[in-house]
């Protein structure tokens, strides 16, 4: 859109405004019929946040106990963000449940009981539920209700943010959008001749699927996939998994938790968060030795499968060095691709799941029963790499001349992570700058909390934050912290503007860059790189310097009267 039709929007909206009737700040949501979709908009708050997730719901949480107005802006109809969306048959969150939860409440860690080493989608949600129940939050949260833009008034010093029925203001717009929320549907030809039925894990319908009896197709082999192909090779008549990149996963040996376990952790629950924040992703990890190269191979081997016995996400911190040298990194990969061959029968099936890659580069995935589900009568799989889907017909998938005929397809294809849920709201800035135009080449952000040209707006988890390769209920929390300080400090110094400046942005953009490089993690064909989605610009997104060194940057940042922005 260009920037005269940005400001005649800006005007049309300034309009509309004129004839809504004002309510002042301190309104609060309460006074809101929330069941009817026309509301008499009530449009001036001092936050508005867009997102019912994780990082939203503790946004509102902060804000609102420091007196301030707020209104969360949500379009499912209930909290739990990505949980919400993701209810796919499987789903199950890879980081262990008791790290997998808030921490800035001792009472909610105490009193909240983890059933299961990793929680089920459903557990999670019920957890969400309780805090929402707990923290009154609900009561401030529009759900059903997508935004669609937001548009900064520079004379005003605020946001006009517009939802689909209706127009808000808020002093701060605090983008709480989401990593892996805005999912990456493939545009397969003849999708829509396709007489079954096609679903998306990120986002499954909440009545759930039946595939008793069915033929069943796969595409994509991601963690999703994963998770999902055991559950529905239980169910289906015929499954069919299209594989374009073989992919490592490691068994998680997922369990009921063990009474005495989560007694000794809750009995000193605040030091065991606060050594997990002293590890490069902020996960309480077994770190083991700093160089694979130096260990013998005897060593290694028993190390490896002392971790692949253990389970889970660890499995990669056998040593320091694994993503940084590719010999090192080779060592492990060739532990797993020899686990590979050991449980999968078919040797030809076996030679097509090892996977030829760095393992690492992309996320590592958990599985329960992945592999050894491939030796079900029941399951095929299909390589795609070399020959991909051509199109869909009326009644299954072709490849390469064959026709796969199935009932339902489930496309497990991802996220178009990072920058698309952001990219999807038309979000205009200081002077008429678009978003989209600001990250033509790519997604720049100070801190990956703000941006420069986008005054008051800041986004939690944004690209250039250790957000996805760290655990990232903590990785949430130290950016609503930040984001609640910094918003204190605006009210008490009476400041009504603030922006990241262009030069602190470039300096730290190119240090994410930089940090990227020296790592194995940014050399493959990954969505922290974009590469899953045609025409996405390749930039290693996440920054990769480890939590403590980037939280310790933050608090620099604030310490230093938020140093790197304009303060007004
Ligand atoms: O998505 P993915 P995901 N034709 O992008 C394939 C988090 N998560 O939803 O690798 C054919 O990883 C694609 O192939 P390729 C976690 O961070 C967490 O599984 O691009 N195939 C790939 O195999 C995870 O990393 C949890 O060649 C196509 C697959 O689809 C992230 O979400 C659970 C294709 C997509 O894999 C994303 O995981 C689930 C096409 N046109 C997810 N396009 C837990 O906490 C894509 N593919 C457990």
């Amino acid at each position: 859109m260009d920037v005269m039709v940005k400001f005649f929007l800006l005007l049309s909206w300034k309009n509309k405004l004129i004839t809504i009737k004002k309510r002042l700040k301190k309104n609060n949501m309460s006074n809101i019929d929330k069941k009817t979709t026309k509301t008499d908009p009530i449009i001036e708050f001092d936050a508005v946040i867009v997102g019912a997730g994780f990082a939203g719901m503790y946004m509102l949480h902060r804000l609102r106990n420091m007196g301030l107005s707020v209104l969360v802006l949500e379009a499912g109809s209930d909290v739990g963000g990505t949980w919400y969306w993701n209810r796919y048959p499987g789903a199950r969150c890879d980081v262990e449940s008791m790290q997998y939860s808030y921490q800035f409440s001792e009472e909610l860690q105490q009193e909240w009981e983890w059933t299961e080493r990793y929680a089920t989608q459903p557990e999670i949600l019920r957890y969400v539920d309780h805090v929402a129940e707990r923290f009154d939050l609900r009561r401030d949260i529009k759900f059903n209700t997508r935004v669609i833009a937001a548009v900064f008034d520079d004379n005003k010093n605020r946001w006009i943010i517009k939802t689909t029925d209706e127009v808000y203001l808020a002093n701060y717009c605090i983008m709480a959008t989401g990593c892996l929320s805005a999912a990456n549907k493939p545009n397969f030809a003849g999708q829509d001749d396709f007489r079954g039925e096609i679903y998306h894990t990120g986002n499954w319908p909440h009545e759930g699927v039946d595939f008793k009896g069915k033929r069943v197709a796969i595409i994509g082999t991601g963690s999703s996939a994963i998770q999902s192909i055991p559950v529905i090779a239980e169910q289906a008549r015929q499954l069919t998994i299209f594989q374009r990149t073989a992919n490592y996963a490691v068994p998680a040996h997922n369990r009921p938790l063990d009474p005495e376990v989560v007694r000794n952790i809750k009995a000193e629950y605040a030091d065991f968060r606060a050594r997990a924040k002293l590890t490069p992703t902020g996960n309480f990890f077994d770190i083991g030795g700093t160089s694979a190269m130096v260990a013998s191979e005897d060593e290694r081997e028993r190390e490896y499968e002392a971790r692949w016995q253990a389970g889970g996400l660890q499995f990669l911190a056998a040593y320091a060095d694994l993503m940084f040298d590719s010999e090192a990194n080779k060592t492990v990969a060739n532990f797993v691709r020899k686990k590979i061959r050991e449980i999968v029968n078919d040797p030809q099936d076996a030679e097509l799941l090892v996977p030829k890659n760095i393992i690492g580069c992309k996320r590592l995935c958990v599985d329960t029963d992945y592999f050894a589900t491939y030796n079900k009568d029941n399951v095929s799989l299909v390589d795609i790499s070399a020959t991909p889907i051509e199109f869909f017909t009326e009644n299954g998938v072709s490849v390469d001349d064959k026709i796969y005929e199935v009932d339902i397809i489930v496309s497990a294809t991802g996220f178009d992570a990072m920058t698309g849920a952001l990219l999807k709201i038309d979000i205009c800035g200081s002077k008429g700058l678009s978003l989209q135009k600001k990250w033509t080449e790519g997604p720049k952000a100070y801190l990956g909390l703000a941006l420069a040209g986008f005054p008051n707006m800041f986004i939690i988890t944004g690209p250039g934050s250790p957000s996805v390769i760290s655990n990232m209920l903590p990785a949430i929390e130290q950016h609503v912290n930040w984001i609640t300080d910094c918003v204190g400090y605006m009210q008490n110094q009476g400041y009504g503007r603030i922006e990241a400046e262009e030069e602190a942005e470039e300096t730290w953009v190119a240090h994410v860059g930089e940090v990227a490089g020296l790592s194995l993690r940014s050399t493959c064909n990954s969505w922290y790189v974009g590469a899953n989605v045609p025409g996405k610009p390749r930039v290693y997104m996440p920054y990769i310097g480890g939590v403590p060194a980037y939280a310790e940057k933050c608090r620099q940042v604030a310490q230093g009267s938020y140093e790197g922005f304009k303060i007004s």
